[in-house]
């Protein structure tokens, strides 16, 4: 487990005065410090990223998030701010001795504005419950992903998030039209008006979206739904290689309503079937298994067939249309994150490539894992629609940063980026300037010393420290 390294001022005394501090001007119960309480909030969901809080703040509410950062500021106590704590890359849990911010209590969700079809969340709702939300209303939030019981809008905000549907309605940024959010001095900027077209002074909120919290906190979200669509088919493949499965997807494009193109490798399947005593879902084994979703107003399922049909190489397809047998296609995709956690601790790695490199990709990985780590096991799965690669390690120190420096040079390597979706954190900051360049990442820093002088939000999350630059 990776403990992250403690920060470089001794914060006991003003952990103390901050932790008095909270303790007067925060409502009881909304301050946790018994190290019992605090450990759930300690280690990510992974297990390789752990570190202790100085406290726990669980306000409730933005003006009570204010109040918290404030006080962080005028100690000198940094924070890291957390929602579901569902993050991959150690930037949700707390360094030694910081204040843990968790917004888990701001979980309100208002009325749908059925004008706009837009709908304004506390930083704290689940993805999950906001989705119902708008299912009751006859709309979506088409964005999802297999945490959405756990993460929160705030969380995906923050990161944003991707997921299963950006290929088509692209990615947490998207939806977002409007946002309240928390500053290193305890101001709250907060546009959440809704309007499409705004372009009053520089747009704040954007600079903040996206930023792991290290330039503010998000304490709420106005977000623009969609209507539902009447019809929903998902079909999984089975194609002999990525080649194959960047061939279907060419086809697939062709098909209305196209929205999801999610793949697992052969050892994925064969992993998450073991483990979670699933039936193969096609008669005879392939190389990687495609999970596509279309959601059209009317019956696509011809315009797939034909699609199928005109494939290049072999295939095989099983489709649904009903929603449980739509889960259960999708279940061999969703289950595998989980699974893979069941089997130690996973380096996590999440590159995103332009389309025609992931095949090359794909080859050059398997290679060089092979060559310097003969005995760990590779699970290469993610989105393909978007270029989106999820390449999971097992058996390996989770210590071990060099898989991390081999996967990320290697995606850098073939024109990709070292995150596609699950943010930099703690974990890939050393490797910023793999894909950024030295102007970027300036240009990064400048923002970051004019919103949050003092570092108090999340420091030595996602720049890397000016001695690491020269990865
Ligand atoms: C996925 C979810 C997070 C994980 O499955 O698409 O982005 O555990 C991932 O890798
Ligand atoms: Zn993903």
């Amino acid at each position: 487990m990776k403990r992250h390294p403690r920060p470089t001022t001794d914060t006991s005394a003003a952990a103390r005065d901050l932790i008095a501090d909270l303790r007067r001007s925060l409502p009881s119960g909304a301050l946790l410090d018994d190290p019992e309480l605090l450990a759930t909030y300690e280690t990510d969901i992974t297990g390789r990223y752990s570190g202790s809080a100085a406290a726990v703040a669980r306000p409730s509410d933005a003006e009570q998030v204010s109040t918290a950062v404030a006080a962080c500021a005028e100690t000198g106590v940094p924070l890291v701010v957390q929602g579901g704590n569902t993050g991959l890359v150690g930037g949700s849990v707390p360094q030694d001795g910081e204040l843990v911010l968790s917004l888990a209590r701001l979980d309100w969700i208002g009325p749908v504005d059925g004008d706009a079809n837009q709908l304004d969340v506390g930083a704290g709702a689940t993805l999950e419950a906001v989705q119902k939300a708008a299912a009751a209303a006859g709309l979506r939030l088409p964005i999802d992903h297999a945490a959405r019981s756990a993460a929160t809008i705030g969380g995906m905000v923050a990161t944003d998030a991707g997921g299963a549907l950006a290929l088509r309605h692209g990615t947490m940024r998207r939806r977002v039209v409007g946002l309240e959010t928390v500053l290193a001095d305890g101001s709250v900027v907060s546009r959440m008006a809704g309007l499409l077209k705004d372009n009053a002074g520089y747009d704040v909120p954007a600079i903040v979206i996206g930023s792991e919290g290290t330039l503010g906190a998000i304490t709420a979200a106005r977000l623009q739904l969609e209507p539902s669509a009447p019809f929903q088919i998902t079909a999984l493949f089975g194609v002999p290689d990525l080649r194959g499965a960047l061939d279907l997807l060419r086809a697939l494009r062709q098909v209305p309503g196209l929205e999801a193109a999610d793949f697992l490798d052969a050892p994925c399947m064969e992993l998450v079937c073991d483990r979670k005593r699933l039936r193969d879902p096609l008669p005879s084994p392939w190389g990687v298994y495609v999970v596509a979703q279309c959601a059209a107003t009317a019956d696509v399922t011809a315009d797939l067939a034909t699609q199928a049909e005109s494939l290049p190489g072999p295939s095989d397809v099983v489709a649904a249309t009903d929603t449980e047998g739509r889960k259960r296609l999708w279940a061999y995709r969703e289950l595998l994150n989980e699974t893979l956690r069941g089997e130690g601790v996973p380096l996590k790695f999440d590159v995103g490539l332009p389309l025609a490199a992931i095949p090359t990709f794909d080859e050059a990985i398997r290679a060089r894992l092979a060559s310097s780590y003969p005995d760990a096991r590779l699970y290469i799965y993610g989105h393909v629609g978007d270029g989106n690669l999820h390449v999971n390690v097992l058996d390996v120190d989770p210590e071990d940063e060099g898989v991390d420096e081999l996967v990320l040079r290697c995606a850098a390597e073939h024109g990709g980026t070292i995150s596609a979706e699950h943010g930099i954190g703690l974990a890939k900051r050393r490797y910023l300037a793999l894909c950024r360049s030295a102007a970027d990442i300036r240009a990064m820093r400048s923002i970051k010393s004019a919103l949050d002088p003092a570092g108090t939000f999340a420091p030595g999350r996602v720049l890397p420290d000016p001695d690491e630059e020269g990865i």
